[in-house]
């Protein structure tokens, strides 16, 4: 039978700003859908400077602060939610690879794909309340 993983969480994900610019969002959602997850919600978008001042707000007091939220309100971005099973918000930042693309391993999206900071492709939730909260800011029609 062909391997199903069961839906029992919810994580967001963002391709940011630069990966639709590079066309990789069928690369970056690719690696997540061939890992087992699933898509539950999907929009382009372009992310409001409000919307980005909440999302970023442990970083407000940062010097890259308006740099960030610059950055990710600069052309539209692919905000979804992805499903999969418990935990499913860790198994996406692994996918994904540390923050900095410079270190991520290779075989990690920003390993592999990514080499700026600034520019690191994806967002993904890094707490199972970060991913509740995230949810409910960008698709509170899903809560
Ligand atoms: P996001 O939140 O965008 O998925 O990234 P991470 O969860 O992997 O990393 P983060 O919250 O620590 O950083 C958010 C975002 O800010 C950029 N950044 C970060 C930056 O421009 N300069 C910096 O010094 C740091 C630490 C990169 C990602």
């Amino acid at each position: 039978m062909r391997y199903r993983a069961r839906l029992v969480d919810r994580t967001l994900v963002i391709v940011k700003p630069d990966g639709v610019e590079r066309r990789l969002c069928g690369e970056i959602l690719g690696r997540l859908e061939a890992k087992g997850l699933t898509l539950a919600a999907a929009e382009l978008r372009t992310i409001t400077v409000e919307v980005a001042e909440r999302h970023y707000a442990e970083h407000a007091e940062r010097p890259f602060f308006g740099d960030l939220v610059a950055f990710i309100t600069r052309s539209p971005a692919l905000v979804t939610v992805v499903e999969g099973p418990e935990n499913t918000w860790k198994i996406v930042r692994t996918l994904m690879g540390t923050t900095n693309p410079q270190e991520a391993a290779p075989g990690t999206i920003r390993g592999d794909l990514a080499i700026e900071l600034t520019e690191n492709l994806i967002h993904g939730s890094d707490s199972p309340e970060s991913a509740a909260r995230e949810i409910a800011l960008f698709f509170p029609e899903l809560d």
